[in-house]
């Protein structure tokens, strides 16, 4: 029978505590910070990461994914419309053809392997952690987030008014799905304005989503349903390609960034 090594309690703390700790300072300062460990922002990361850049996702749920984990209604199914097949391609995702440019795949299979291949690319991950603000310098430039443990959410008002921490980047993305909160930041001090998603329209969403995938003010690029949220384009259900492109599409437009020093 194989033995496990005579490691205490003290031991297995200090390793947590003394990794958590490098690993946070060292991200206190980062290439870009990217709000939101769903579908798109994990892929935004991952080509970027490749890149060489310094990433690190904040993701307020103790798991990534977003809503990647399953199709509509809860069932737990994927579709992908051409071109996306090209990622699953790339990620090894299984997937069968269920019409002419339709694809599908098993949710937890497809998200477990964009989970992987965002961690393997060497994104890092602040998981139970919200983005609650931005950090504004230079005229109105985004500098940094402003961070918290997301528990600290649930909290009475009386407890919760605890001190967040920031962090300094020099691109962040908001990948935060639906809910855009990054943008909601800057709408909430007059700096930019929020149209809200429209209705449902597969086809003229996703096209849209991937096209308008970019900067909206300076230092802060919008990625999958949050670039629907701004620009006030239709949504598009429960189908993922365009979730995919447009993580890419925000991977270049912050590589060009970064690349140009700007
Ligand atoms: O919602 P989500 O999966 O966003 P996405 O990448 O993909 C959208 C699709 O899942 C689907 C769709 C298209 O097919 O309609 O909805 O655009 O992932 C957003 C992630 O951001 C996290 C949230 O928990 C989720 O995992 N998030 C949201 N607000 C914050 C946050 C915040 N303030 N701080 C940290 N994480």
């Amino acid at each position: 029978m194989e033995k496990f090594s005579p490691v205490g309690e003290k031991e297995v703390t200090r390793a947590i505590v003394t990794e958590f700790a490098r690993q946070f300072n060292e991200y206190v300062e980062s290439d870009c910070v990217i709000v939101g460990g769903g579908p798109s922002g994990l892929i935004a990361g991952r080509k970027l990461a490749e890149a060489g850049k310094k990433v690190l996702i904040i993701e307020r749920n103790n798991y990534l994914g977003g809503g990647f984990w399953s199709g509509g209604y809860l069932m737990n199914k994927l579709t992908v419309r051409h071109p996306g097949e090209r990622v699953l391609d790339e990620l090894g995702i299984p997937y069968t053809k269920a019409g002419e440019g339709l694809f599908v795949s098993d949710a937890p299979h497809a998200c477990a392997r964009v989970i992987a291949a965002a961690c393997d690319s060497g994104v890092k991950i602040a998981n139970v952690t919200t983005c609650e603000d931005l950090v504004l310098k230079e005229e109105g430039k985004v500098c940094g987030v402003v961070i918290n443990w997301a528990a600290i959410d649930s909290m009475p008002r009386q407890v919760a008014a605890l001190d967040p921490v920031a962090l300094e980047t020099k691109v962040v993305i908001d990948a935060t799905g639906h809910e855009s909160m990054v943008v909601k930041k800057l709408v909430q001090r007059g700096l930019m304005q929020l149209k809200g998603e429209g209705a449902l329209w597969i086809e003229k969403s996703e096209d849209q989503v991937v096209e308008k995938t970019g900067e909206v003010y300076p230092g802060l690029i919008v990625t999958g349903m949050a670039v629907a949220a701004v620009y006030g384009l239709p949504r598009m259900g429960p189908t993922f390609g365009a979730m995919f492109l447009s993580g890419e599409a925000a991977a270049r437009v912050a590589l060009e960034k970064l690349n140009a020093g700007s």
